[in-house]
Formats: structure tokens, sequence, C-alpha cells
């Protein structure tokens, strides 16, 4: 079914609130009706055919929600893309995916106009986010009914973007299916119902603020708070209206440092949950000691959504990702000859279910190699699972930074520093950090009579990637340190510069 057609099934009251964003607008699910019909008629009138992909790259507000809705229910893929994103990074997608329609903010529109022309995207439209932009004025003008497009389980619902091992970015694409089973059994599991008010303080271009946050809360009828992003003193003023926050663990070790986070503050709340990077046992412990909550961590990944929760009743434990979720199989294998490993033994996760997504946008060889050919999805995650069943990660088989929540693939920003004049070599490397559990760090060696400095090498590589993925260090070495093969080890840079942040 379209996955629309079943999250709007349970709001009964188009009174209620769905959204409310802070000072004073709310959106209630009669409005979500409403709009969404509306934009879906636009969207059809652009001449968006079932299918086709809608590329969105706005500020976060109420309407670019609406519009992720409203492209469910015409059948479209929705692509929604990091606002941070540079004009490079930004053609690369829209030449990847061919989107029937281009969304950006009002002030990107001289910028983004080049780009989707020589990407041959046929229209370009713009969202504000103060309710302003050319999509909602057409909108305004289009009738607010609209009869939901047919989507079977398999077809495409969205892709999302994830950059790769080899540097360049693969498009997951998730069906209807895939986030219907993820939404229902992440409302079950958290018992999410219409009493619920989700503290909303993510962004809304990845799994977690998108599919998670939102999918979950209107299955369940609840309502969200939407703030524009993270920030102490907006989180610390609306906790005490919530019922529930959903962040990333350097939401709560920013909110430990408030001396004003207290156990009354939270009293009114009855779930945190955590993911996107692991949460530390530290964190875990200090935020119960201070609150009462025990933070519950859960595990996903764009190309699944979400794997395993921790229980909402029972022991939430501190450095475990939980049980598989209802559905979800979970095996550990060895990584070299696939074999399935007993309890405790680490290995490679795979995963089978229908959170699944169907594959890499235009890359069924990328796509053939990640599977198994019983349908296990090779995670890329090292794990194992523990005599009660409790699933941990213990380390990435795949070179991977998580930064703040965020995934930075070195490949990609060694492959932009190499790009530069006066640069031998370069390694990126995640080092611990306090704020975002791990820093993007580049270690170069240069070469000739004039090296870029420090900065320099910053700044340039600013005009071509988002900035979280721009080293917050660039170190300097004669030579990288090579192994037999002549393969950079990077093992050995990190435990050199593993106290970088914390000496
Ligand atoms: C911001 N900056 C970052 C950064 N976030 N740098 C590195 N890594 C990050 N994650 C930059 C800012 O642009 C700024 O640059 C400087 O660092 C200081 O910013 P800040 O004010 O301290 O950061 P802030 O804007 O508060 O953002 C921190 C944050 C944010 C943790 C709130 O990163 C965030 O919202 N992360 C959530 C990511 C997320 O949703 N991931 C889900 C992926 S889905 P300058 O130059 O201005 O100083 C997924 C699947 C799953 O992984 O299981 O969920």
């Amino acid at each position: 079914m379209n996955l629309f057609t079943t999250l709007a099934n349970r709001a009964t009251d188009p009174e209620r609130v769905f959204i409310r964003t802070p000072p004073g607008a709310t959106f209630t699910y009669g409005d979500v009706a409403t709009t969404t019909g509306r934009i879906a008629n636009t969207l059809v009138a652009l001449g968006v055919e079932p299918g086709d992909r809608v590329a969105v790259q706005v500020g976060k507000s109420a309407e670019s929600l609406l519009l992720y809705l409203a492209c469910l229910r015409a059948g479209a893929a929705y692509l929604p893309l990091n606002p941070g994103y540079t004009g490079t990074e930004l053609s690369y997608f829209l030449e990847d995916a061919a989107p029937r329609v281009f969304v950006c903010d009002p002030e990107g529109l001289d910028a983004a106009d080049p780009i989707r022309r020589a990407a041959g995207v046929a229209h370009l439209e713009t969202l504000g986010t103060n309710g302003d932009g050319s999509i909602l004025d057409k909108a305004r003008g289009a009738p607010p009914e609209f009869a939901d497009i047919a989507r079977g389980d398999d077809d495409l619902a969205a892709i999302l973007y994830t950059s790769g091992t080899t540097g360049r970015s693969k498009g997951a694409m998730l069906s209807h299916g895939n986030l219907e089973s993820n939404a229902r059994a992440l409302m079950d599991y958290w018992r999410f119902d219409e009493t619920d008010v989700l503290l909303h303080a993510l962004p809304i271009f990845h799994t977690h603020g998108l599919f998670v946050a939102t999918n979950v809360s209107l299955m369940a009828g609840g309502s969200m708070i939407l703030l524009p992003r993270f920030d102490l003193d907006e989180i610390i003023r609306w906790l005490p209206q919530s019922t529930s926050m959903m962040g990333v663990p350097t939401f709560y070790s920013r909110l430990l440092a408030r001396p004003d986070f207290t156990r009354e503050l939270v009293g009114h709340i009855r779930l945190f949950t955590s993911g996107s990077a692991p949460l530390s046992a530290e964190v875990h412990k200090e935020f119960s000691a201070r609150t009462g909550h025990a933070i519950l961590e859960r595990y996903g990944m764009t190309e699944t959504s979400m794997n395993t929760s921790n229980p909402y009743d029972g022991d939430r434990r501190a450095g475990t990702v939980g049980f598989p979720l209802p559905g979800v199989e979970i095996r550990i294998t060895d990584r070299e000859t696939g074999e399935p490993l007993g309890r405790g033994e680490v290995g490679i996760i795979e995963i089978r279910g229908p959170n699944v997504f169907t594959g890499y946008w235009r890359m069924p060889e990328r796509t053939k190699e990640e599977f198994r050919d019983d349908g296990f999805f090779l995670s890329g995650d090292l794990g194992l699972i523990d005599d009660r069943g409790y699933v941990s990660l213990v380390g990435r088989d795949k070179d991977l930074v998580i930064s703040g929540g965020y995934n930075v693939y070195p490949a990609e920003v060694e492959n932009a520093i190499d790009a530069l004049d006066g640069i031998a070599e370069s390694a990126v490397i995640g080092v611990p950090h306090a704020d975002f559990g791990e820093a993007v760090t580049a270690v170069v060696a240069t070469r000739g009579d004039d090296p870029p400095t420090e900065e320099q090498i910053r700044d340039t590589l600013g005009r071509v990637l988002a900035r979280y993925k721009i080293p917050s260090r660039v170190l300097f070495l004669d030579a990288l340190p090579r192994n037999a093969m002549g393969k950079i080890e990077k093992k050995v840079l990190r435990e050199e510069f593993h106290n970088l942040w914390s000496a």
C-alpha cells in the first residue's frame, strides 16, 4: 500500500496537532491532509509520474516534511539532500538521480539554476522555511483532494545517498514496504501512541530524523515539536512539554554539560533514544544517574532503517544495541568464509528483513556485492551477539568515520585532498573527540617547494565538500606508514594520533 495511506490511517481527528513549530505555528492532521494533497496535485501538474525522483535541498521546516509526504502520495521518490552540500556535490546527485523536479531554498535559486540545467532537470522550484517558495505558491492554487497513487510494497518511496568506500555516493533505494514495516515495528517496540509529543531536533535529510522520527510519530497519530536544529537552550525550553526525544550521542553529552539539565526538567519524558553513532557507556551511566532515564540505544543504517533496539521494558544495556526488531534477522558471520559464527564471536553483521532496501540506484553490480545469495545484506559493521541475545557493535569492516552522527567516507575526502597541488599522499582517519565522537582528521605528506598549509587545505576543501566532511585537523608527516603490500596503515595513524583531542 502507499505508505502515506497507511501512515495517515490512524489520524481520525483532523483537529489534532501533528507538528508544532515554536514559537507559535501548528499543523493539524487536517492540514497535513489538505496541504499534502495540494502539493501532490502541484507535482503531478509539473509532470511528475510514479517513480520519478523529486530532489529536495532545503532548510528544515514543517512544510518540507509535508513535501516529503506529498511525494509519497504522488508515487514519486523523495530524494532529500543536506543543505550543507556544495555545488560540486549537488551536481553529482542531480546527474546521478535524474530527478524530474529539484526544490531548493529561495536564496539558493541563482546558484542552483545552472547546476540543474547542466543535469537536465526539467523543473526548479523553491521552498523556504517561512511558508514561502514557489512550490507552496503553486500549491495554494491547487485542489486539496488527492487520491493517493496506488503503490506496492516494493515500489520506490525514497532515495537516500550514502557515501561509499570508493568515494562515489550510492543512492539507497527504500520502498514503501521497507519504510512501513520499520515504522510499525518501532511504533510497537517503543510504544508510541497518540499521546506522544516527540521533541524533534534532528536534520530531516537522513533516516533518523526523516523516517524514524517522522514516520513513527505520524503512524502513531502523535505529535512533534519541530526545532530547526539542535540548540541547547531550545531543547531545555521544550523538554518539559515533550514525552520523548530521539538523538545522536552528541545531543546527550551536550545536555549533560548543562547544569540546568535536571531530573525535574525531564519529568514528563517517557523515552530517550540514541543512534547513528556509538553512545559511550559513560554518557549512558551519567545520564541515568542525572535523570533516572536509561537511554535506549538502537542500531540502524541508511540501507536498512532500524535493525536492533534495546528493550522498552527490561535491561537497556550500555554498550549494546539490543535485540533484532520483530521481523528482522541478524546473523554474525566470518568475514573470510561467510560461515555463521556462534554466540560471543566477532564477525560481520548481516541483516535480512522487510526493512532492508531494494538496492543502490543504477548500481546493480554494487548491490549484488553487498548481498549474500540468501538475501542477507552485508552491513560492513563488525559485531557479536552475546549469551542473552544482545547485539554489540565492536568496529567497522569498512573505512568510515562517524562525526556527530554524520557518516564520512575517508576516500571521498582523500580524493579531494590528493587533487590539490603540492600533496604527495593523504589518509583520512577518525580520531576520538569528546563532542563529535570522532573528528575527521587528515594526515598528509606534501611535495614540491610550495606545499599548502593546513589552513589552505581546509579552505580549499570547503569549496567542494560539505562542512562536516572537512578535516578538523590536517597533520603533516614526511611519508605515510605503509605495510609490506604498500597499503597505507591507517591503524598506525589512528594509534599515533589517538590523543590529539584529549591531550
Ligand atoms: C556540525 N559541524 C560538524 C558537525 N556538525 N562538524 C563535524 N561533524 C558534525 N557532525 C560543524 C558546523 O558546521 C560548525 O562549523 C562546527 O562544526 C561547529 O558546529 P556546532 O554548532 O558545534 O555543531 P551543531 O551545528 O550544533 O551540530 C552538531 C550536531 C549535528 C551533533 C547537532 O552534527 C547533528 O545534528 N547531527 C545529527 C546527524 C544525523 O542526524 N545523523 C543521522 C544519520 S542516519 P563552522 O565552520 O560553522 O564552525 C543514520 C542511520 C541511523 O546514521 O541509524 O540513524
